[in-house]
């Protein structure tokens, strides 16, 4: 049984991974971090979390990223085996809004939390949730670990910084310090301000009556999504690799955000240009055209590979949806 720590264990991949290690026979400790509601949806809503709380094999800690002083004591606590650090303000637009919240949560939270790790549990592995927004417009199609980094918002600045510390505190102090860089992932528990759930979730509530129009951005840009259990699967392995690394994990496919659009209303049976407006408040001052990740090095060394495709996913999100409007299934 290994002690496992989680930051950003209230989001949709913290969700996920706690579940998964609970499964595993893990023992789960989360980082938590002060709000004025206790309402915790993606852990609340999930009958076998709520049951581990009871049983004491998921404890909640609080902590906050900007508080070096509460990351110690938790580690001191807890003395984890591994940390997996999802925590941090990740959304694109919103870093444009909160540069310096989003520097401060995402990059030197990772600063924090690495030597909270290095004075307190030097011996545990750290596992970064890196993105593949660090390539920006990328150089080369499809990405690769080694494709050059080219930050265009300060949300993918900050997680060049965070990527950056984990391989320096890998060689200079020898941490077990890890890095997935991660392509989109999506999936019902997904924050309903991320395009994917927000067009599930419209499709859902305009085939039920609740909604007329949809207001997005841009159709126009092509991400590499994949679904979100698959990359959480991707992200024990490289936490549990023989020697710390970094691994791109992708589906390896391409689709615009039109495309998300047409196949979530087809799940409907509805035509997405009779409901889809474009909007100028969701348009960014800069947006990367087009990813694609080529995830063969955690194929060939890990033997990840993503089960979930496209069409798929974007069936089990609307699916979702229609569920919880009806009042079944889990609502994130
Ligand atoms: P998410 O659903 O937005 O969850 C983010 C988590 O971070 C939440 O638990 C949130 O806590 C916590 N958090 C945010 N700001 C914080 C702060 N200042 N201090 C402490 N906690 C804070 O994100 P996700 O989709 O699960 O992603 C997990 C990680 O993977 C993130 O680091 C993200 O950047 C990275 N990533 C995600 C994707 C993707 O497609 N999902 C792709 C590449 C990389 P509250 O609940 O209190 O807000
Ligand atoms: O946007 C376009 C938007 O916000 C996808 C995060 O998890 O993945 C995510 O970042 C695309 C962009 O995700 C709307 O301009 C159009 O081109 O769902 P998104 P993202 O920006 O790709 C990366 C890998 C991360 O690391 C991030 O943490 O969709 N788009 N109209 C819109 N996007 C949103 N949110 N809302 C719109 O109305």
């Amino acid at each position: 049984m290994a002690r496992i720590l989680v930051t950003g264990i209230t989001g949709q991949d913290g969700s996920y991974l706690t579940e998964s290690h609970l499964e595993s026979g893990d023992e789960v400790h989360g980082i938590v971090r002060q709000s004025s509601l206790l309402q915790r949806t993606r852990l609340d809503a999930i009958p076998a979390l709520l049951e581990a709380r009871e049983a004491g094999r998921l404890t909640l800690h609080y902590a906050d990223l900007s508080d070096t002083s509460s990351l110690v004591a938790v580690m001191r606590n807890v003395q984890p085996d591994v940390v997996y650090h999802l925590a941090g303000q990740s959304h694109v637009k919103i870093s444009f809004d909160l540069p310096e919240y989003t520097a401060d949560s995402t990059g030197l939270g990772t600063l924090r939390l690495l030597e909270a790790l290095r004075s307190v549990a030097p011996d545990a592995r750290f596992f970064l949730a890196a993105t593949s927004e660090i390539f920006g417009e990328a150089a080369e199609s499809p990405q690769t670990e080694t494709t050059p980094m080219n930050p265009i918002n300060p949300y993918a600045a900050a997680k060049v910084y965070a990527l950056n510390l984990v391989r320096i505190y890998r060689q200079a102090y020898g941490l077990f310090a890890c890095a997935g860089i991660l392509f989109n992932h999506e999936s019902p528990r997904r924050g309903e301000n991320y395009v994917t759930r927000k067009i599930a979730r419209a499709a859902a509530r305009i085939a039920r009556g609740k909604q007329t129009e949809l207001h997005l951005g841009t159709l126009a840009p092509k991400r590499d999504w994949s679904y979100a259990p698959d990359v959480v699967d991707g992200i024990r392995r490289i936490a549990a690799a023989p020697k710390p690394d970094d691994f791109i994990l992708a589906s390896g496919a391409t689709h615009s955000v039109g495309d998300f659009c047409r196949a979530a209303f087809a799940v409907v049976g509805l035509d997405p240009d009779k409901h889809v407006r474009l909007d100028p408040r969701y348009v960014r001052p800069i947006d990367i055209t087009e990813t694609r990740g080529d995830a063969s090095k955690a194929r060939r060394e890990l033997g990840w590979a993503p089960k979930t495709g496209f069409d798929a996913l974007v069936r089990l999100m609307v699916d979702a949806e229609i569920a919880a409007l009806d009042g079944r299934g889990e609502a994130a």
